[in-house]
Protein backbone atom coordinates (compact mmCIF):
# COMPACT_ATOMS: atom_id res chain seq x y z
CA UNK A 1 0.00 0.00 0.00
CA UNK A 2 3.18 2.17 0.71
CA UNK A 3 3.77 3.96 -2.55
CA UNK A 4 0.50 4.04 -3.94
CA UNK A 5 -0.89 5.85 -0.81
CA UNK A 6 1.87 8.46 -0.72
CA UNK A 7 1.33 9.15 -4.31
CA UNK A 8 -2.07 9.16 -3.98
CA UNK A 9 -2.07 11.52 -0.65
CA UNK A 10 -0.04 13.83 -2.85
CA UNK A 11 -2.33 14.50 -5.78
CA UNK A 12 -5.20 14.69 -3.48
CA UNK A 13 -2.87 17.82 -1.55
CA UNK A 14 -2.81 19.86 -4.84
CA UNK A 15 -6.11 18.89 -5.94
CA UNK A 16 -7.04 19.64 -2.44
CA UNK A 17 -5.26 22.91 -2.24
CA UNK A 18 -6.95 24.24 -5.67
CA UNK A 19 -10.12 23.13 -5.08
CA UNK A 20 -10.02 25.21 -1.10
CA UNK A 21 -8.59 28.38 -2.50
CA UNK A 22 -11.28 28.69 -5.25
CA UNK A 23 -14.23 27.68 -3.28
CA UNK A 24 -12.97 30.33 -0.33
CA UNK A 25 -12.69 32.90 -2.93
CA UNK A 26 -15.68 31.92 -4.97
CA UNK A 27 -18.34 29.58 -3.27
CA UNK A 28 -17.44 28.21 -0.22
CA UNK A 29 -18.81 24.96 0.37
CA UNK A 30 -19.49 22.98 3.79
CA UNK A 31 -18.98 19.59 4.07
CA UNK A 32 -21.50 18.49 6.86
CA UNK A 33 -20.78 15.24 8.64
CA UNK A 34 -23.49 12.67 9.37
CA UNK A 35 -22.68 10.12 11.64
CA UNK A 36 -24.63 7.32 13.08
CA UNK A 37 -24.71 4.14 13.26
CA UNK A 38 -27.91 1.94 12.18
CA UNK A 39 -31.02 3.26 13.27
CA UNK A 40 -29.94 6.38 14.58
CA UNK A 41 -32.17 8.67 12.42
CA UNK A 42 -29.39 10.17 9.65
CA UNK A 43 -32.37 9.96 6.69
CA UNK A 44 -34.72 11.18 8.92
CA UNK A 45 -32.38 14.08 10.11
CA UNK A 46 -30.91 14.84 6.25
CA UNK A 47 -35.09 14.80 5.42
CA UNK A 48 -35.86 17.11 8.28
CA UNK A 49 -32.90 19.50 8.29
CA UNK A 50 -33.62 20.33 4.40
CA UNK A 51 -36.81 20.87 4.50
CA UNK A 52 -36.49 23.32 7.35
CA UNK A 53 -33.50 25.04 5.47
CA UNK A 54 -35.55 25.25 2.49
CA UNK A 55 -38.89 26.67 4.57
CA UNK A 56 -37.81 28.52 7.47
CA UNK A 57 -40.92 29.40 9.10
CA UNK A 58 -39.53 27.17 12.31
CA UNK A 59 -36.06 27.98 12.37
CA UNK A 60 -35.90 30.79 14.92
CA UNK A 61 -32.40 29.81 16.28
CA UNK A 62 -30.88 29.85 13.31
CA UNK A 63 -29.95 33.47 13.21
CA UNK A 64 -28.34 33.89 10.09
CA UNK A 65 -31.45 32.56 8.62
CA UNK A 66 -32.74 36.83 7.69
CA UNK A 67 -29.83 36.71 5.88
CA UNK A 68 -30.77 34.22 3.55
CA UNK A 69 -32.33 34.98 0.76
CA UNK A 70 -32.76 31.77 -1.47
CA UNK A 71 -32.24 28.01 -0.63
CA UNK A 72 -32.24 25.43 -3.53
CA UNK A 73 -31.68 22.04 -4.34
CA UNK A 74 -28.77 21.80 -6.78
CA UNK A 75 -27.16 18.89 -8.61
CA UNK A 76 -24.49 17.44 -6.49
CA UNK A 77 -20.66 17.81 -6.92
CA UNK A 78 -19.99 14.00 -7.17
CA UNK A 79 -21.27 12.75 -10.28
CA UNK A 80 -20.68 9.16 -10.09
CA UNK A 81 -22.92 8.99 -6.56
CA UNK A 82 -26.75 8.37 -6.60
CA UNK A 83 -29.23 12.13 -4.85
CA UNK A 84 -30.18 11.49 -1.69
CA UNK A 85 -34.03 10.93 -2.32
CA UNK A 86 -35.13 14.40 -0.37
CA UNK A 87 -38.30 14.32 -2.06
CA UNK A 88 -39.27 10.75 -1.27
CA UNK A 89 -38.44 11.07 2.07
CA UNK A 90 -40.24 13.79 3.08
CA UNK A 91 -43.07 12.44 0.87
CA UNK A 92 -43.00 9.35 2.97
CA UNK A 93 -42.66 11.87 6.34
CA UNK A 94 -45.58 13.88 5.53
CA UNK A 95 -47.95 12.59 2.89
CA UNK A 96 -51.31 11.57 3.36
CA UNK A 97 -50.63 8.19 5.60
CA UNK A 98 -47.01 9.35 7.51
CA UNK A 99 -44.45 6.89 7.39
CA UNK A 100 -40.89 6.67 8.17
CA UNK A 101 -38.48 6.16 5.14
CA UNK A 102 -36.57 2.56 4.73
CA UNK A 103 -33.40 1.66 5.79
CA UNK A 104 -30.70 3.20 3.71
CA UNK A 105 -29.31 0.25 1.80
CA UNK A 106 -26.46 2.43 -0.53
CA UNK A 107 -24.79 5.73 -0.50
CA UNK A 108 -25.96 8.89 -1.50
CA UNK A 109 -25.42 12.91 -1.78
CA UNK A 110 -27.22 16.29 -1.52
CA UNK A 111 -26.20 19.47 -2.15
CA UNK A 112 -28.31 22.56 -1.02
CA UNK A 113 -27.18 26.05 -1.96
CA UNK A 114 -27.74 29.20 -0.39
CA UNK A 115 -28.27 32.87 -2.03
CA UNK A 116 -26.96 35.04 1.41
CA UNK A 117 -26.70 38.84 1.82
CA UNK A 118 -23.23 39.82 3.04
CA UNK A 119 -23.64 41.37 6.65
CA UNK A 120 -21.02 43.82 8.39
CA UNK A 121 -18.70 45.68 5.96
CA UNK A 122 -19.28 44.32 3.14
CA UNK A 123 -23.02 44.97 3.20
CA UNK A 124 -23.42 48.17 0.93
CA UNK A 125 -21.82 47.47 -2.20
CA UNK A 126 -21.15 43.48 -2.23
CA UNK A 127 -24.19 41.25 -4.34
CA UNK A 128 -25.29 37.72 -2.47
CA UNK A 129 -22.86 35.66 -1.90
CA UNK A 130 -23.12 31.24 -2.03
CA UNK A 131 -22.47 29.35 -0.23
CA UNK A 132 -23.46 25.25 -0.26
CA UNK A 133 -23.79 22.42 2.02
CA UNK A 134 -22.85 19.08 1.23
CA UNK A 135 -24.25 16.49 2.76
CA UNK A 136 -24.09 12.20 2.59
CA UNK A 137 -26.39 9.59 3.12
CA UNK A 138 -25.23 5.77 4.05
CA UNK A 139 -26.29 2.74 5.76
CA UNK A 140 -25.19 2.90 9.34
CA UNK A 141 -23.66 -0.65 9.66
CA UNK A 142 -20.53 0.79 6.53
CA UNK A 143 -19.50 3.14 9.92
CA UNK A 144 -18.46 0.43 12.23
CA UNK A 145 -15.96 -0.80 9.36
CA UNK A 146 -14.05 2.53 10.30
CA UNK A 147 -13.13 0.95 13.54
CA UNK A 148 -11.37 -2.19 11.49
CA UNK A 149 -8.93 0.59 9.65
CA UNK A 150 -5.87 -0.04 12.51
CA UNK A 151 -7.07 -3.63 13.38
CA UNK A 152 -5.27 -6.68 12.42
CA UNK A 153 -7.12 -9.60 11.10
CA UNK A 154 -5.64 -11.58 14.25
CA UNK A 155 -6.69 -8.78 16.26
CA UNK A 156 -10.08 -8.62 15.04
CA UNK A 157 -10.62 -12.34 15.29
CA UNK A 158 -9.50 -12.87 18.32
CA UNK A 159 -12.09 -9.53 19.50
CA UNK A 160 -15.21 -10.67 17.81
CA UNK A 161 -14.86 -14.26 19.17
CA UNK A 162 -14.12 -13.06 22.17
CA UNK A 163 -17.10 -10.59 22.64
CA UNK A 164 -19.57 -13.21 20.86
CA UNK A 165 -18.65 -16.13 22.55
CA UNK A 166 -21.64 -16.35 24.57
CA UNK A 167 -24.18 -14.65 22.63
CA UNK A 168 -26.78 -17.34 21.98
CA UNK A 169 -26.65 -15.95 18.11
CA UNK A 170 -23.59 -16.67 17.81
CA UNK A 171 -23.63 -20.20 18.81
CA UNK A 172 -23.68 -22.03 15.61
CA UNK A 173 -20.62 -20.16 13.88
CA UNK A 174 -18.79 -20.50 17.07
CA UNK A 175 -19.50 -23.78 16.96
CA UNK A 176 -17.99 -24.66 13.00
CA UNK A 177 -15.45 -21.81 13.98
CA UNK A 178 -13.68 -23.63 16.58
CA UNK A 179 -13.80 -27.34 14.71
CA UNK A 180 -11.97 -25.29 12.15
CA UNK A 181 -7.62 -25.50 12.03
CA UNK A 182 -6.60 -22.23 10.41
CA UNK A 183 -3.54 -24.53 9.57
CA UNK A 184 -5.29 -26.23 7.44
CA UNK A 185 -4.88 -25.85 3.66
CA UNK A 186 -7.78 -23.09 2.43
CA UNK A 187 -10.86 -25.28 0.61
CA UNK A 188 -13.29 -22.68 -0.71
CA UNK A 189 -16.03 -24.12 0.13
CA UNK A 190 -15.58 -24.29 3.35
CA UNK A 191 -14.41 -20.38 3.67
CA UNK A 192 -17.44 -20.05 2.11
CA UNK A 193 -19.85 -22.17 4.77
CA UNK A 194 -17.54 -20.17 7.78
CA UNK A 195 -18.57 -16.59 6.48
CA UNK A 196 -22.27 -17.26 5.16
CA UNK A 197 -22.72 -18.68 9.07
CA UNK A 198 -21.17 -15.96 10.34
CA UNK A 199 -23.35 -13.77 8.14
CA UNK A 200 -26.20 -15.41 9.32
CA UNK A 201 -25.08 -14.69 13.19
CA UNK A 202 -24.61 -10.55 11.98
CA UNK A 203 -28.03 -10.16 11.23
CA UNK A 204 -29.18 -12.20 14.33
CA UNK A 205 -26.95 -10.47 16.32
CA UNK A 206 -28.27 -6.69 14.77
CA UNK A 207 -31.74 -8.05 15.48
CA UNK A 208 -31.01 -8.45 18.62
CA UNK A 209 -30.15 -5.10 19.08
CA UNK A 210 -26.34 -5.42 19.09
CA UNK A 211 -24.40 -2.97 17.38
CA UNK A 212 -21.11 -4.23 17.04
CA UNK A 213 -21.53 -6.01 13.56
CA UNK A 214 -18.72 -5.64 11.54
CA UNK A 215 -17.60 -5.61 8.94
CA UNK A 216 -20.40 -3.98 7.66
CA UNK A 217 -21.01 -4.67 4.14
CA UNK A 218 -21.60 -8.58 4.99
CA UNK A 219 -25.15 -7.42 6.18
CA UNK A 220 -25.44 -4.50 3.31
CA UNK A 221 -23.31 -6.19 0.81
CA UNK A 222 -24.69 -4.02 -2.55
CA UNK A 223 -22.59 -4.98 -5.61
CA UNK A 224 -19.90 -6.57 -3.45
CA UNK A 225 -22.31 -10.13 -2.70
CA UNK A 226 -20.61 -13.17 -3.38
CA UNK A 227 -17.01 -12.20 -4.00
CA UNK A 228 -13.97 -13.40 -1.85
CA UNK A 229 -13.44 -9.67 0.00
CA UNK A 230 -16.82 -11.06 1.37
CA UNK A 231 -15.88 -14.06 1.98
CA UNK A 232 -13.64 -14.21 5.31
CA UNK A 233 -14.54 -14.82 8.73
CA UNK A 234 -12.87 -14.48 12.21
CA UNK A 235 -10.90 -17.58 13.12
CA UNK A 236 -8.97 -18.72 16.29
CA UNK A 237 -5.41 -18.34 15.52
CA UNK A 238 -3.82 -21.35 14.67
CA UNK A 239 -0.11 -22.43 15.99
CA UNK A 240 1.52 -22.26 12.77
CA UNK A 241 0.80 -20.58 9.42
CA UNK A 242 1.63 -21.99 6.43
CA UNK A 243 1.92 -20.88 3.01
CA UNK A 244 -1.70 -21.18 1.37
CA UNK A 245 -3.33 -22.10 4.88
CA UNK A 246 -6.82 -21.17 5.54
CA UNK A 247 -5.91 -18.21 7.96
CA UNK A 248 -3.56 -16.56 5.92
CA UNK A 249 -6.35 -16.73 3.43
CA UNK A 250 -8.75 -15.21 5.65
CA UNK A 251 -6.01 -12.65 6.49
CA UNK A 252 -5.68 -11.79 3.01
CA UNK A 253 -9.14 -10.91 2.44
CA UNK A 254 -9.59 -9.35 5.24
CA UNK A 255 -6.89 -6.88 4.67
CA UNK A 256 -8.06 -6.35 1.14
CA UNK A 257 -11.62 -5.81 2.35
CA UNK A 258 -9.97 -3.11 4.62
CA UNK A 259 -7.90 -1.42 1.53
CA UNK A 260 -10.54 -2.10 -1.39
CA UNK A 261 -13.93 -1.28 0.61
CA UNK A 262 -13.24 0.43 4.29
CA UNK A 263 -10.34 2.81 3.11
CA UNK A 264 -12.04 4.47 -0.29
CA UNK A 265 -15.47 5.04 1.68
CA UNK A 266 -13.69 6.87 4.29
CA UNK A 267 -11.68 8.47 2.77
CA UNK A 268 -14.07 9.66 -0.18
CA UNK A 269 -16.19 10.82 2.98
CA UNK A 270 -15.16 11.42 6.11
CA UNK A 271 -11.69 12.91 5.74
CA UNK A 272 -13.04 15.89 4.26
CA UNK A 273 -15.96 17.01 6.45
CA UNK A 274 -15.23 20.19 7.72
CA UNK A 275 -18.83 20.57 10.54
CA UNK A 276 -19.67 17.05 12.18
CA UNK A 277 -23.20 15.61 13.90
CA UNK A 278 -22.76 12.22 15.81
CA UNK A 279 -26.66 10.78 15.97
CA UNK A 280 -26.90 8.42 19.04
CA UNK A 281 -30.26 6.92 19.57
CA UNK A 282 -29.68 6.56 23.29
CA UNK A 283 -33.27 5.97 24.22
CA UNK A 284 -33.41 3.04 21.88
CA UNK A 285 -30.12 1.32 24.03
CA UNK A 286 -31.67 2.38 27.14
CA UNK A 287 -34.80 1.00 26.21
CA UNK A 288 -33.53 -2.41 24.98
CA UNK A 289 -31.49 -2.93 28.43
CA UNK A 290 -27.78 -2.00 30.27
CA UNK A 291 -26.53 -4.42 28.12
CA UNK A 292 -27.36 -2.55 24.88
CA UNK A 293 -26.25 0.50 26.35
CA UNK A 294 -22.76 -0.71 27.33
CA UNK A 295 -22.44 -2.12 23.64
CA UNK A 296 -23.46 1.16 22.15
CA UNK A 297 -21.22 3.41 24.63
CA UNK A 298 -18.09 0.54 23.45
CA UNK A 299 -18.89 1.08 19.51
CA UNK A 300 -19.03 4.66 19.67
CA UNK A 301 -15.97 4.67 21.63
CA UNK A 302 -14.28 2.46 18.45
CA UNK A 303 -15.74 4.42 15.74
CA UNK A 304 -14.95 7.44 16.59
CA UNK A 305 -11.25 6.69 17.15
CA UNK A 306 -11.09 6.24 13.67
CA UNK A 307 -11.58 10.32 13.75
CA UNK A 308 -8.51 10.79 15.70
CA UNK A 309 -6.01 12.76 13.53
CA UNK A 310 -2.19 11.38 13.70
CA UNK A 311 -3.80 8.05 15.11
CA UNK A 312 -2.56 6.03 11.66
CA UNK A 313 -0.13 7.21 8.84
CA UNK A 314 -2.14 6.41 6.57
CA UNK A 315 -5.37 8.13 7.57
CA UNK A 316 -3.61 11.61 8.61
CA UNK A 317 -2.27 11.53 4.89
CA UNK A 318 -6.09 11.89 4.12
CA UNK A 319 -7.07 14.22 6.58
CA UNK A 320 -4.55 16.45 4.29
CA UNK A 321 -3.79 18.80 7.99
CA UNK A 322 -7.86 19.26 7.49
CA UNK A 323 -9.40 19.02 10.82
CA UNK A 324 -13.51 19.20 11.54
CA UNK A 325 -13.89 22.53 12.90
CA UNK A 326 -17.57 21.37 14.73
CA UNK A 327 -18.65 18.51 16.30
CA UNK A 328 -22.57 18.36 17.00
CA UNK A 329 -23.35 15.18 19.42
CA UNK A 330 -26.87 14.49 18.73
CA UNK A 331 -29.27 12.40 21.04
CA UNK A 332 -32.44 11.38 18.77
CA UNK A 333 -36.07 10.82 18.73
CA UNK A 334 -36.22 13.06 21.90
CA UNK A 335 -40.15 13.62 21.00
CA UNK A 336 -39.93 10.52 22.86
CA UNK A 337 -40.02 12.42 25.97
CA UNK A 338 -41.47 15.50 27.71
CA UNK A 339 -39.32 18.33 27.89
CA UNK A 340 -38.84 18.42 30.83
CA UNK A 341 -36.88 15.07 30.62
CA UNK A 342 -34.73 16.17 27.43
CA UNK A 343 -31.60 17.50 29.94
CA UNK A 344 -31.11 14.16 31.63
CA UNK A 345 -31.30 12.58 28.13
CA UNK A 346 -28.49 14.70 26.85
CA UNK A 347 -26.13 14.04 30.30
CA UNK A 348 -26.62 10.43 29.88
CA UNK A 349 -25.76 11.02 26.35
CA UNK A 350 -23.03 13.23 27.19
CA UNK A 351 -21.35 10.58 29.46
CA UNK A 352 -21.47 7.58 27.47
CA UNK A 353 -19.56 8.91 24.63
CA UNK A 354 -16.98 10.66 27.14
CA UNK A 355 -14.48 7.53 26.76
CA UNK A 356 -14.96 8.15 22.69
CA UNK A 357 -14.93 12.06 23.01
CA UNK A 358 -11.39 11.59 25.32
CA UNK A 359 -10.15 8.78 23.06
CA UNK A 360 -10.56 10.64 19.75
CA UNK A 361 -8.90 13.98 20.65
CA UNK A 362 -11.02 16.20 19.12
CA UNK A 363 -8.58 19.30 20.30
CA UNK A 364 -9.36 22.23 18.31
CA UNK A 365 -12.83 21.13 17.72
CA UNK A 366 -15.68 23.39 19.06
CA UNK A 367 -17.93 20.63 20.64
CA UNK A 368 -21.81 20.70 21.77
CA UNK A 369 -24.38 17.93 22.82
CA UNK A 370 -28.07 18.47 22.87
CA UNK A 371 -31.07 16.61 22.73
CA UNK A 372 -33.35 16.45 18.88
CA UNK A 373 -36.29 15.43 17.07
CA UNK A 374 -35.36 15.63 13.72
CA UNK A 375 -39.45 14.78 12.71
CA UNK A 376 -41.55 15.76 15.95
CA UNK A 377 -44.17 12.77 15.77
CA UNK A 378 -45.44 13.76 19.31
CA UNK A 379 -47.74 16.39 21.58
CA UNK A 380 -47.09 17.17 25.24
CA UNK A 381 -49.36 15.78 27.66
CA UNK A 382 -49.72 16.03 31.10
CA UNK A 383 -51.78 13.29 33.10
CA UNK A 384 -52.82 12.60 36.49
CA UNK A 385 -52.56 9.07 37.89
CA UNK A 386 -53.71 8.35 41.30
CA UNK A 387 -52.95 11.87 42.56
CA UNK A 388 -49.52 12.24 40.68
CA UNK A 389 -48.91 14.69 37.60
CA UNK A 390 -47.04 12.47 34.94
CA UNK A 391 -45.20 14.58 32.26
CA UNK A 392 -46.36 12.71 28.81
CA UNK A 393 -45.95 12.57 25.31
CA UNK A 394 -49.36 11.31 22.93
CA UNK A 395 -49.19 10.60 19.32
CA UNK A 396 -50.34 7.91 16.70
CA UNK A 397 -49.03 4.48 16.85
CA UNK A 398 -47.48 2.53 14.31
CA UNK A 399 -48.56 -0.62 14.77
CA UNK A 400 -52.08 0.48 15.47
CA UNK A 401 -52.36 3.67 13.50
CA UNK A 402 -54.20 4.62 17.03
CA UNK A 403 -53.58 8.09 19.09
CA UNK A 404 -51.82 6.46 22.70
CA UNK A 405 -50.69 9.05 25.63
CA UNK A 406 -46.69 7.54 26.98
CA UNK A 407 -45.29 7.48 30.11
CA UNK A 408 -41.72 6.35 29.16
CA UNK A 409 -40.48 6.46 32.92
CA UNK A 410 -38.03 9.05 34.83
CA UNK A 411 -34.49 9.03 33.21
CA UNK A 412 -31.74 9.84 35.99
CA UNK A 413 -30.35 12.95 36.21
CA UNK A 414 -27.15 11.13 37.19
CA UNK A 415 -25.70 9.23 33.92
CA UNK A 416 -24.42 7.06 36.45
CA UNK A 417 -27.30 5.02 37.19
CA UNK A 418 -27.34 3.97 33.53
CA UNK A 419 -24.09 3.44 32.60
CA UNK A 420 -22.70 2.19 35.76
CA UNK A 421 -25.42 -0.84 35.74
CA UNK A 422 -24.03 -1.22 32.21
CA UNK A 423 -20.71 -1.40 32.78
CA UNK A 424 -20.82 -4.04 35.62
CA UNK A 425 -22.74 -6.09 32.76
CA UNK A 426 -26.45 -5.95 34.77
CA UNK A 427 -29.35 -8.00 32.99
CA UNK A 428 -31.52 -5.61 33.50
CA UNK A 429 -32.93 -2.21 34.91
CA UNK A 430 -32.89 -2.59 38.57
CA UNK A 431 -35.06 0.60 39.63
CA UNK A 432 -37.05 0.83 36.36
CA UNK A 433 -38.45 -0.11 32.83
CA UNK A 434 -37.76 2.38 29.91
CA UNK A 435 -40.61 2.30 27.67
CA UNK A 436 -40.79 3.37 24.23
CA UNK A 437 -43.47 3.09 21.87
CA UNK A 438 -42.81 3.26 17.84
CA UNK A 439 -44.86 6.77 17.15
CA UNK A 440 -45.73 7.01 13.10
CA UNK A 441 -45.11 10.56 12.04
CA UNK A 442 -47.80 12.81 12.68
CA UNK A 443 -50.64 13.87 10.09
CA UNK A 444 -49.90 17.42 9.78
CA UNK A 445 -50.74 20.32 7.64
CA UNK A 446 -47.75 22.50 6.77
CA UNK A 447 -48.59 26.45 6.77
CA UNK A 448 -46.51 28.13 3.71
CA UNK A 449 -42.80 29.00 5.20
CA UNK A 450 -43.34 26.14 7.66
CA UNK A 451 -40.76 22.77 7.44
CA UNK A 452 -41.69 20.12 9.41
CA UNK A 453 -42.28 20.14 12.89
CA UNK A 454 -38.96 19.42 14.84
CA UNK A 455 -37.16 20.18 18.23
CA UNK A 456 -34.00 21.72 18.32
CA UNK A 457 -33.13 21.51 14.91
CA UNK A 458 -32.88 25.24 14.20
CA UNK A 459 -29.35 24.68 17.11
CA UNK A 460 -28.38 22.29 16.11
CA UNK A 461 -27.98 24.21 12.64
CA UNK A 462 -27.22 27.36 14.34
CA UNK A 463 -24.20 25.17 15.94
CA UNK A 464 -22.96 23.19 13.12
CA UNK A 465 -22.74 26.39 10.28
CA UNK A 466 -24.90 29.07 11.90
CA UNK A 467 -21.14 31.05 11.64
CA UNK A 468 -21.02 30.54 7.60
CA UNK A 469 -24.46 32.40 7.02
N1 LIG B 1 -40.16 9.71 17.08
C1 LIG B 1 -39.11 9.85 16.29
N2 LIG B 1 -38.58 8.77 15.69
C2 LIG B 1 -37.51 8.97 14.88
C3 LIG B 1 -36.94 10.24 14.65
N3 LIG B 1 -35.88 10.09 13.81
C4 LIG B 1 -35.80 8.77 13.54
N4 LIG B 1 -36.79 8.08 14.18
C5 LIG B 1 -37.02 6.63 14.18
O1 LIG B 1 -35.79 5.98 13.93
C6 LIG B 1 -35.87 5.17 12.76
C7 LIG B 1 -34.57 5.22 12.01
O2 LIG B 1 -34.37 6.50 11.44
P1 LIG B 1 -33.50 6.67 10.10
O3 LIG B 1 -33.33 8.13 9.86
O4 LIG B 1 -34.03 5.84 9.02
O5 LIG B 1 -32.13 6.06 10.65
P2 LIG B 1 -30.76 5.88 9.83
O6 LIG B 1 -29.67 6.33 10.75
O7 LIG B 1 -30.85 6.54 8.50
O8 LIG B 1 -30.69 4.29 9.70
P3 LIG B 1 -29.94 3.40 8.55
O9 LIG B 1 -30.37 3.95 7.24
O10 LIG B 1 -30.43 2.03 8.81
O11 LIG B 1 -28.48 3.55 8.81
C8 LIG B 1 -37.05 5.74 11.99
O12 LIG B 1 -37.61 4.74 11.17
C9 LIG B 1 -37.98 6.17 13.11
O13 LIG B 1 -38.70 5.08 13.60
C10 LIG B 1 -37.53 11.37 15.31
O14 LIG B 1 -37.11 12.53 15.18
N5 LIG B 1 -38.61 11.12 16.10
MG1 LIG C 1 -30.74 5.87 6.67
Amino acid sequence: MGLLSVTDGLARGVEGAVASVSEQLFEPVIRLGVTGLSRAGKTVFITGLVANLLNRGRMPQLRGAARIEAAYLQPQPDDTLPRFDYEGHLAALTGDVPHWPDSTRALSELRLSFRVRPSGFFASFAGPRKLHLDIVDYPGEWLLDLALLDKSYAAWSEDTLTRIAKRPQAQDFMAIARAEDGALRLDEGRTQALAAQFTSYLHAARAAGYSDCTPGRFLLPGDLAGSPVLTFAPLPAPASTPRGCLWREMERRYEAYKARVVTPFFRDHFAKIDRQIVLVDVLGAIHSGPQAVEDLRRTMADVLAAFRPGRNRFLTSWFNGRRVEKILFAATKADHLHHSQHAALTGIMEALLRDARDRADFAGARTAAMSIASLRATVEETVLRDGVSLACVRGRLMSTGKQAVMYPGALPTDPARILAPARAGAEAWLDADFAMMGFAPARSILKAGDGPPHIRLDRAAEFLFGDRL
